[in-house]
């Protein structure tokens, strides 16, 4: 029995560039790869370990990219397996993006909201596979969670769970492995953390995160984004890891003028990649508007002559962390904040703080904050219409 392993494909997004729609289209492209993969590998089965959205209400494109894909498994009789995870969560039973391709019959659901585990056994080409699946939750529930994790009876078991693992050694975490009883299960694929990791010193089970199939932004960067083969044919689970080549690559220079710009540009050696890498700069000296100016040409240019994609400059903050100062094709670079610029543009204040709250919201509760501020504040509304109305 055959499976294959990916993770956190975040389809929709196009970050850290967002709305740009040739970076979106990198999430799809690298998404596809992982799927052709499979089709070589003759693998039984796909396991997504969730965030295969990367919004719990896809805009169309994702979805038509999605389906493509998936549908080229089910013609092959290759089974799609999936958890959510925090970014294709449903808020509410059956409103997880995952549950229109259950419907579609492109995906088997193994759990879509907090608490939704579910133990199963999926009918595969080479056997039945028992699999719990644990979508992502508050680490609040763990114990309700937990309590529902009932390893199913077949011969083959895997365990998919969209977690972080306290053994990473981050800031926050949902359990600790100790607490899931891996020893009943013959693989545990696991979601969430976006970097590749293997729990060490495990023989069996083998614990995995894959990883994602693209870097959200610098920090998650890594110079090799896998896939994971899983042979559950004999007694103990062998893994190869499968490298992706269709991923975007991200380069960083730490630079104190645009001299120095100049001499790095020619060392990227970008020439030998699939597609251009994306370019950080990060600046140690503050530049005059200038200089700046300067900077951001050179980087255009760079773009133009197709030594890099696309570009993000960083400075240093005063406690020691990075700020974004800019990014790339016609966003202005200075050496302003986004608030600055916000602030700059509207030049109201009540205008600018709903602006602010608008780019800076996460969740729809500061959506309704906003409407509400709205409604009470007429003059404020007034406002909004009349720079609508002029643009
Ligand atoms: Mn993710």
């Amino acid at each position: 029995m055959l499976l294959l392993h990916v993770s956190d494909t975040h389809l929709g997004s196009s970050k850290p560039f967002t709305g740009s729609f040739e970076r979106e289209k990198d999430f799809y492209e690298v998404f596809d790869e992982a799927i052709d993969i499979a089709i070589k590998e003759h693998v039984d089965a796909v396991i997504h370990s969730g965030d295969l959205f990367d919004d719990f209400r896809p805009p169309p494109r994702p979805y038509v990219y999605a389906v493509k894909a998936l549908n080229k498994l089910r013609e092959r009789n290759i089974k799609f397996i999936v958890v959510a995870g925090q970014h294709d969560m449903a808020k509410r039973a059956g409103a997880s993006p995952i549950h229109v391709l259950k419907e579609l019959g492109l995906a088997h659901s193994l759990g879509e909201s907090p608490g939704d585990v579910k133990n199963e056994v999926v009918k595969l080409n080479s056997g039945d596979l028992g699999v719990t699946g644990i979508p992502y939750f508050e680490g609040s529930m763990a114990k309700e969670v937990l309590s529902k994790v009932k390893p199913p009876e077949a011969r083959k078991k895997i365990l998919i769970a969209h977690i972080l693992l306290q053994e990473l050694g981050l800031p926050s975490y949902h359990i600790s492995i100790t607490q899931l009883p891996v020893k009943e299960y013959n693989y545990v694929a696991l979601g969430d953390y976006h970097i590749n990791y293997v729990y060490p010193n495990i023989r069996n089970p083998p614990i995995v995160y894959p990883g994602s199939t693209e870097a959200q932004d610098i920090q998650e960067y890594r110079d090799e984004r896998y896939v994971v083969l899983v042979d559950l044919s004999g007694s103990e689970a062998v893994l190869q890891h499968i490298r992706l080549e269709r991923f975007r690559r991200f380069a960083k220079l730490v630079i104190k003028n645009v001299n120095e710009l100049q001499q790095s540009l020619g060392r990227l050696g970008s020439h030998n990649l699939v597609k251009k890498p994306i370019l950080y700069v990060e600046l140690t000296s503050k530049l005059s508007r200038f200089e700046a100016e300067k900077l951001r040409t050179e980087l255009s240019r760079a773009v133009e002559r197709g030594l890099i994609s696309d570009f993000r400059i960083l400075t240093k903050t005063a406690e020691g962390g990075e700020l974004e100062v800019g990014e790339g094709r016609g966003e202005g670079v200075s050496t302003v904040s986004l608030d600055a610029v916000i602030k700059e543009t509207f030049k109201d204040e009540g205008i600018t703080q709903l602006v602010q709250a608008l780019v800076s919201s996460t969740s729809d509760k500061d959506v309704e904050l906003i409407l509400e501020l709205l409604v009470k504040d007429r003059s404020l509304y007034k406002k909004l219409e009349e720079l609508v109305r002029r643009k």
